[in-house]
């Protein structure tokens, strides 16, 4: 049977405002209706409350930005989609940006969940490693080993549920659930990697099918060699955390930190749809679609394109020629 439950959420801490706006825009896009058409039973759990964040009420704590509110909020989301989880349903989560991935939630339901992550950035910076103040500071141009500046947290959340960082700089983020391990998740689209990030998906042993396997293999062998590696029998559940920033910025122009150099729309789709065909999808996240940052063409486009790809990754491909998700199963 088909059931979604899903899940908007939340208020940020990217580098520039706005991306919590993000889910609004896509409900208000139609998400919901489209979902519904393509058979899903769908339960909107409404959006999370935003908050007003300053630096002054929420100093950093070392290097981590915005800690309390992040961990507030990721906290709260965290909590209503386990619920969900447990009612058996598959959880559709929209950000705000990637500090929400709820990767750990699927875990209580099925703890050989395996995620791929598809992403420009690999996400998995620690409070010590993280370079993103600096690059904010001095736009990458001079940075000076001097200077400590926080970082954000939306660039670790892999770190945090690999367990890495678990001292008092993270005591703020100490309940996030230390629950993947190296070999169980995958990225596809990485292009931005800190030099602190490779070390650790060095040391770790951690596979990424960066744009140049992309490149080099095609989308099509990239998706099954990145299946092969988590999931060789097909037979684990996967949840898919998908950072629109992933997508070439002539896709997806309006995110917090695009990179050029990223994948076309249909390769974007396949990854979606390739995933959708395994039919062991658990959980999905929708990240960094961020509404404030560009002129309203480019934002309709990529708040498409956001939608179109949650709609690939629920099996729209595949409605095309049959009838409905519920005939199917
Ligand atoms: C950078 C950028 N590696 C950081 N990461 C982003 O902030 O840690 N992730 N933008 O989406
Ligand atoms: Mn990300
Ligand atoms: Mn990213
Ligand atoms: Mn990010």
């Amino acid at each position: 049977a088909s059931q979604l439950r899903f899940i908007s959420s939340p208020k940020t801490v990217a580098p520039r405002p706005g991306v919590d706006h993000g889910p609004i825009h896509i409900v208000n896009a139609g998400i919901i209706d489209q979902l519904k058409g393509l058979g899903w039973n769908v339960e909107f759990g409404g959006h999370h409350q935003f908050e007003e964040v300053s630096a002054e009420s929420d100093p950093p704590i070392g290097k981590l930005k915005n800690p309390r509110l992040v961990s507030r909020v990721t906290n709260a989301v965290s909590n209503t989609v386990s619920d969900h989880a447990k009612q058996g349903r598959l959880v559709l989560t929209l950000g705000g940006d990637h500090s929400l991935a709820s990767y750990g939630n699927d875990l209580s339901q099925f703890p050989d969940a395996t995620v791929v992550w598809v992403d420009a950035h690999a996400d998995i910076n620690t409070p010590h490693t993280t370079e993103s103040g600096r690059c904010q500071l001095k736009g990458c141009l001079f940075p000076s080993d001097e200077l400590v500046l926080p970082g954000n947290i939306h660039g670790m959340p892999v770190s945090f549920l690999l367990g890495l960082p678990r001292d008092e700089e993270t005591a703020t983020l100490s309940w996030v659930p230390p629950v993947l391990k190296p070999n169980k998740i995958v990225y596809i689209g990485l292009r931005d990697v800190d030099a602190g990030e490779k070390k650790i998906l060095k040391d770790l042993g951690i596979k990424a099918f960066s744009m140049h396997e992309v490149d080099k293999y095609g989308i099509g062998k990239v998706v099954e060699m990145a299946l092969d590696h988590v999931n060789p029998n097909r037979d684990l559940p996967i949840h898919l955390s998908f950072d629109v920033d992933a997508l070439d910025p002539t896709v997806a122009p309006s995110t917090g930190t695009p990179v050029r150099g990223g994948l076309t729309f249909r390769e974007g789709h396949y990854i979606c749809e390739a995933i959708f065909e395994t039919g062991l999808l658990v959980g999905l996240d929708l990240v960094e679609v961020n509404p404030t940052l560009a002129d309203s063409i480019s934002i309709e486009q990529t708040v498409k394109v956001g939608c179109s790809l949650i709609r690939s990754a629920l099996g729209e491909f595949i409605t095309r020629y049959t009838k409905s998700i519920t005939e199917r199963s």
